[in-house]
C-alpha cells in the first residue's frame, strides 16, 4: 500500500492533503458525516455524495449490537451492504461505551464489561475485540478502543485511562485488518499538559497509519480546547492523516485546521438538522421560530443546496411543524452542504496562503449572529 497520507499545501500550521485508502481517496481538511448505524441519518448515499462528502463514519459498537458484524460481513460487508462505495471510517466504541455511563459495569487491563443500549444486555470487549468487529466490517480505517474520559474528571482518573488506552493500542497495532485496511491510534490525556503530551508521544511511537485527538470537546471551554489542540497537533507525525474526534461547528472546526487537523467528525449538522434548525455562515436558526412563517427567503442566500435552490424558510418551517420527513431531509441536506463549503473553502484557503484571512472573515460573519 501506498503511503496514507499526502500533503499537498501548507499554510502556518494549517494542512491540505490527501488520504488515500483501499476505497478512493479523500481530500483534506476533511469533514466525516456520521452514519452511526451505517446510513447518514435520512439521506441517500447518491445525496450524500453529491453534497460533497468524500469519507462517512461508521461505529463498530452499534454495528455490533445491530445487525451484528457477521450479517454485513455475509452482505459483502460495510460498503456492499450501506451502498457507500467510498472512504469508511469506524469509530471503535471507546466514546459510546465510557460516555454512555449507566452503563458501564467494569473497566480493567483486559477489556470493559458494560450493558448493550439496545437491550441491557451485558457485554465483554476486548481492544482485539473490536479489531476483529472492524476487520469483518471492513472499513477503510478502523479507530482503536479508547477510554475517553470527561473533561473533569480526576487528574488519576485521567491517567489511569491514559495508561489503559496505551496498553490497548499495543495490543491493536498489528491485529488482524480487512485487506488495505488503515488503523489509527487515539491519544488521551484531557487537557492537562504533562497526560497529553505523554499519551501522544507513546501513541505516536507505535506508528499507527494516522493519529487521532480523543477526549477532547468533552465539556472543556473552548478556550482550553484550543489551546490544548494548538500546541498537540503538531506533536503527531506531519507524514499521516491527524484525526480531531467529534467536532462539527465552525468556530471549532477553523481553530481545529489552525492547529493542523486534517480530519473531524460530528452528529452536529445531521442531529441539529432533526431538531428543525439550520446552520448558516451567521449562525444557528431553528425553523420554528415565528419570524420564519413568512420568510421568502432561502435558509442561506447563495447557498447552492438541493433546499435552498427551491424552497423558502416558509416552507421549511411548515414541513418541520407538520412533523414532514422531507423538512428535516431539506435542514439535513442543508446543513451537510454548509459544513462542507466551510471545509472545501478552507482547503482553497490553505492552498492560496490565505487560511488566517478565511478564518477571520467566517468567525466575523458568524459574530454578526443570524440574519
Ligand atoms: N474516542 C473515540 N471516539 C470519540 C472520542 C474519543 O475520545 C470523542 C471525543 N471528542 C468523540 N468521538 N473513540
Ligand atoms: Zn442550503
Amino acid at each position: 500500500m501506498t503511503t496514507a497520507f499526502t500533503l499537498a499545501a501548507t499554510d502556518g500550521a494549517a494542512r491540505a492533503g490527501t488520504v488515500h485508502t483501499a476505497h478512493g481517496q479523500f481530500e483534506t481538511p476533511a469533514f466525516m458525516p456520521v452514519g452511526t448505524k451505517a446510513t447518514v441519518k435520512l439521506l441517500h448515499p447518491d445525496e450524500v455524495r453529491a453534497l460533497g462528502a468524500q469519507v462517512i463514519l461508521g461505529n463498530a459498537y452499534h454495528l455490533h449490537f445491530r445487525p451484528g458484524e457477521d450479517v454485513i460481513e455475509d452482505l459483502g460487508g460495510l460498503h456492499a451492504f450501506s451502498g457507500w462505495d467510498g472512504p469508511i471510517l469506524t469509530d471503535s466504541g471507546g466514546f459510546q461505551i465510557f460516555s454512555l455511563r449507566d452503563t458501564l459495569l467494569a473497566v480493567d487491563d483486559d477489556g470493559v464489561t458494560f450493558r448493550s443500549v439496545y437491550d441491557g444486555a451485558p457485554e465483554r470487549l476486548t481492544p482485539e475485540d473490536v479489531c476483529e468487529i472492524q476487520r469483518r466490517l471492513g472499513s477503510d480505517i478502523a479507530m482503536c478502543l479508547d477510554i475517553c474520559s470527561p473533561a473533569r474528571a480526576p487528574r488519576a482518573e485521567l491517567e489511569e485511562a491514559a495508561r489503559r488506552t496505551l496498553r490497548w493500542a499495543e495490543r491493536q497495532v498489528d491485529a488482524p485488518r480487512a485487506p488495505g485496511q488503515l488503523r489509527f491510534g487515539i491519544a488521551q490525556g484531557g487537557i492537562d499538559p504533562e497526560l497529553r503530551r505523554r499519551s501522544i508521544e507513546d501513541v505516536v511511537a507505535l506508528g499507527f497509519d494516522g493519529n487521532a485527538l480523543g477526549g477532547l470537546a468533552v465539556g472543556e471551554s473552548r478556550e482550553e480546547m484550543l489551546e490544548t489542540v494548538a500546541w498537540s497537533a503538531p506533536l503527531l507525525p506531519a507524514d499521516r492523516p491527524r484525526y480531531f474526534m467529534g467536532l462539527g461547528d465552525t468556530d471549532g472546526i477553523l481553530g481545529v485546521v489552525a492547529a493542523g487537523i486534517d480530519m473531524f467528525d460530528c452528529v452536529l449538522p445531521t442531529r441539529t438538522a432533526r431538531t428543525g434548525s439550520a446552520l448558516t455562515a451567521s449562525g444557528r436558526i431553528n425553523l420554528r421560530n415565528a419570524r420564519f412563517a413568512r420568510d421568502p427567503r432561502p435558509l442561506e442566500e447563495g447557498c447552492d443546496c438541493p433546499a435552498c435552490a427551491r424552497f423558502s424558510r416558509a416552507y421549511i418551517r411548515h414541513l418541520v411543524n407538520q412533523q414532514e420527513a422531507l423538512g428535516l431531509r431539506l435542514l439535513s441536506l442543508h446543513n451537510l452542504t454548509f459544513v462542507h463549503r466551510l471545509t472545501a473553502g478552507a482547503r482553497a484557503a490553505i492552498t492560496r496562503g490565505e487560511f488566517a484571512v478565511y478564518r477571520a472573515a467566517a468567525l466575523e460573519r458568524l459574530a454578526a449572529g443570524p440574519q
